[in-house]
């Protein structure tokens, strides 16, 4: 039976972004919460050589947060993002639930699907890096992903830096001359007081469906908590990485059916 209505697509093929509602239970949700402060803080049994951490920016400023590198870079809350979460056996199970299985197939269909990513990302209490506004594309890759099933961990607000997305926007790709999908200040500054932009107010546990198209960025957090994701990006198994001339994917997390 499918989790998603067509009613459901049809609201995320206009948006470019659905709400799904909670979909890990109290406990699991607890426990990759759990989970991933070990990580941070270095107790956690996972081969660190193979997770890409960067440490958040201690000024807001994107352009001063941490190389984007793998390793451990210290026991610490402040780490901004932590990638290849799929070496986690407890994030992997989270990411094959059944319903994200049907989120995939729908746009890739009967064939072997992979994480490009499978992200933590993290406003550090009273931290946090402004990220701003892109579409996630990398040109590195010979065919876009399409699809990012993002689950708030913490609550999130616009005060502990919420994303906030530019409805509609997943259409077109803006700058495909930006390596990662980043748009220009100029074109960013065009959604300043566009009422198509929504900030995504979550509850924790909730999830989102994401076209990897639809424009989006998240501020800082002025609060005293964290405001922890899990954002994991799908694409076709096949896709080819052109910068290392072979295939982007590190495992598949869905095989081709018969
Ligand atoms: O959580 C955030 O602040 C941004 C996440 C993001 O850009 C993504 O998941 O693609």
């Amino acid at each position: 039976m499918s989790c998603l209505s067509a009613a459901d697509w049809a609201l995320f093929d206009a948006q470019g972004f659905l709400r799904i509602g909670q979909v890990a239970d109290t406990a699991t949700l607890e426990a990759l919460r759990t989970r991933i402060d070990d990580i941070m803080l270095g107790k956690a049994n996972v081969d660190y050589r193979r997770m890409v951490m960067q440490l958040d920016s201690t000024d807001g400023v994107y352009e001063s947060a941490g190389p984007q590198s793998h390793g451990f870079k210290g026991a610490t809350f402040g780490y901004r993002k932590i990638e290849q979460l799929e070496a986690d056996p407890l994030f992997l199970a989270y990411m094959k639930l059944p319903v994200f299985e049907e989120v995939a197939r729908r746009f890739y269909g009967n064939i072997a699907i992979a994480p490009f990513r499978a992200m933590f990302m993290n406003k550090p209490a009273r931290r946090g890096t402004f990220l701003p506004l892109h579409q996630d594309r990398w040109r590195a890759l010979d065919r876009d992903p399409l699809i990012t099933v993002y689950t708030a961990l913490d609550q999130a607000t616009p005060a502990n830096g919420c994303v906030e997305v530019i409805a509609g926007s997943h259409h077109t790709v803006l700058n495909p001359a930006h390596a990662n999908g980043f748009l220009t200040a100029d074109m960013a500054a065009k959604f300043d007081d566009d009422p198509s932009r929504v900030q995504l107010t979550l509850e924790a546990g909730e999830v989102v469906l994401m076209h990897n198209w639809t424009i989006h960025g998240s501020g800082v957090n002025v609060t005293d908590s964290p405001r922890r994701a899990f954002s994991v990006c799908l694409m076709d198994a096949a896709t080819m990485s052109r910068r290392y001339n072979r295939q982007a994917a590190r495992c598949v997390l869905f095989e081709a059916r018969e």
